[in-house]
């Protein structure tokens, strides 16, 4: 497999103006702050994901494709033995320094440099040293935050690059797309791979069929006048700091055990839901039925998973649970797995619609997707009133299928609609949700929260 492409950053002059303007601007607040300029800007990109949500981590492949917005790092050694980070934003982001064995990740109250550090981190492990290079690095990032679409798993694969770049180590895509899924679990986040595989593999022009363990891609060719169209409910959720998302994991994998001792499966050989659907060699549908007759839809009670399992608390805390999911007494099993399967049945149907002549390829997305939006907001609960709403004014204004993406919980929806329609749906979608009653945008502009985007490329590395 390939290795993160090095650009000239001259290049861009043709390629890609705004990005070397924007670059420029970073070259010169780095030298007001470090001194000297930088010898590298390495840049990662983030994601929308078109379909397979909240199902990564259960072994499911997902859909997503690269971003224009991104992270991006200029870096430059230092002989101080120093992690020195500054970043463009400062009024929202500190600076931070430390020595280069002293780099602390505090999953209890995770701050910017932690996700750096995860990177940083997860890249010296996999070379086997200790310490890295002195390091001077300034961050700049255009993804939205704490809104579904990877600004963490950017600034994740970004530090992981220029770690690598700042000590003379090549590591291939892939290879950094592992070594990023799980360094980024670092942070507290039990996440399952999706973001840092999209930032490393994209290819502009396509999105992706990413399967995992190990991690690999399908080229995914979305139809011809079709146009993914991103709005931001504006309403942020920071995933680390709270326990949503593992709180959702740990759901899957007390199903998945459940569901095994169920239908004589050994449970230690099971991990996650694909595991288990591979072990009874069953359809999508099959495992429906088998949650809609196994699973109660009422929460179920700790004591209650306990006794059904045979195991101790502290054994079910060991296989299932993390540290901000150990106290949690209660679990909500059959709509997870009824979404998860359903979820992951619907990811195969996109990509086959994509590879397909039927004839009304958009339609059948957009209905996929739609769907794919009840379940997450139904089954899953990880959408929010605002993203409900949006999801809704997308479709009234033209949008033939509309989802969150993402983890949820607030963020970003995906809309897709026909090229001709585009205009009049962002001109709806602008006044009947950003301007009406619309959120806050604290200083924002409208293009930040409601835009077209296309299958971007991948992480590289810019040298003077
Ligand atoms: P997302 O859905 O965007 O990945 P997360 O809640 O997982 O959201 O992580 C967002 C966190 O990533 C932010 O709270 C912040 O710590 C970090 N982050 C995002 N963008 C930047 C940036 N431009 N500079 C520094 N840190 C950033
Ligand atoms: P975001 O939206 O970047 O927080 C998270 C997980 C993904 C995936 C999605 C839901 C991380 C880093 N990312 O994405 O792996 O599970 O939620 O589909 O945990």
């Amino acid at each position: 497999m390939a290795d993160p492409p090095v650009y000239k950053i001259d290049s861009l002059l043709e390629t890609n103006e705004r990005q070397h303007a924007r670059f420029m601007r970073m070259v010169a607040a780095f030298k007001t702050k470090f001194g000297s300029e930088p010898e590298f800007i390495a840049r990662a990109p983030g994601r929308v994901n078109l379909i397979g949500e909240h199902i990564d981590y259960c072994g499911y492949s997902v859909l997503p494709m690269a971003i224009e917005q991104d992270i991006c790092a200029a870096v430059r050694r230092n002989d101080s033995q120093k992690i020195r980070l500054t970043n463009l934003d400062s009024d929202q982001y500190c600076d931070y320094e430390t020595g280069v064995s002293d780099v602390k990740i505090d999953r209890n109250n995770p701050q910017w440099y932690h996700y750096f550090f995860c990177g940083y981190r997860g890249v010296l492990e996999h070379l086997d040293l200790d310490k890295s290079q002195g390091m001077d690095i300034l961050v700049h990032g255009t993804v939205p935050k704490n809104a579904g679409l990877s600004s963490s798993s950017a600034l994740v694969c970004v530090s992981g690059l220029a770690t690598a770049h700042v000590n003379g180590k090549t590591i291939s895509k892939l290879t950094m797309a592992e070594i990023c899924a799980k360094c980024e679990r670092y942070i507290g986040t039990q996440g399952g791979g999706m973001d840092q595989s999209i930032s490393f593999l994209a290819e502009a022009g396509s999105a992706k069929l990413i399967s995992f363990n190990p991690i690999r891609t399908e080229e995914v060719n979305l139809p011809e006048g079709s146009v993914f169209v991103i709005s931001n409910c504006c309403v942020e959720l920071n995933k680390a700091a709270t326990s949503h998302f593992n709180q959702r994991v740990a759901e899957c994998k007390i199903a998945t055990q459940v569901l095994a001792k169920q239908n004589g499966v050994d449970g230690g050989a099971v991990k996650r839901f694909y595991d288990l659907q591979s072990a009874l060699d069953a359809s999508y549908d099959k495992m429906l039925e088998l949650v809609a007759s196994g699973l109660h839809p009422e929460p179920y009670k700790r004591s209650e998973i306990l006794q059904i399992l045979g195991l101790s608390d502290d054994e079910l805390v060991a296989s299932c649970l993390s540290q901000n999911t150990r106290d949690t007494q209660t679990f909500q099993l059959r709509q997870r797995a009824e979404h998860v399967f359903s979820e992951a049945g619907r990811v195969v149907e996109f990509k086959k619609t994509c590879d397909s002549d039927v004839a009304d390829k958009i339609g059948t997305l957009g209905t996929l997707m739609s769907a794919s939006h009840v379940s997450c907001s139904k089954m899953y609960e990880c959408s929010c009133a605002e993203l409900d709403r949006l999801t809704e004014i997308c479709r009234d204004a033209g949008a033939l299928g509309s989802r969150l993406t993402g983890a949820g919980w607030g963020g970003c929806a995906v809309s897709v609609v026909p090229a001709e329609r585009l205009k009049g749906f962002l001109e709806t979608v602008s006044s009947k949700y950003f301007e009406s009653s619309g959120p806050k945008l604290d200083g924002r502009k409208l293009e930040e929260v409601l835009f077209a985007t296309k299958p971007g490329s991948g992480a590289s590395v810019y040298r003077f």
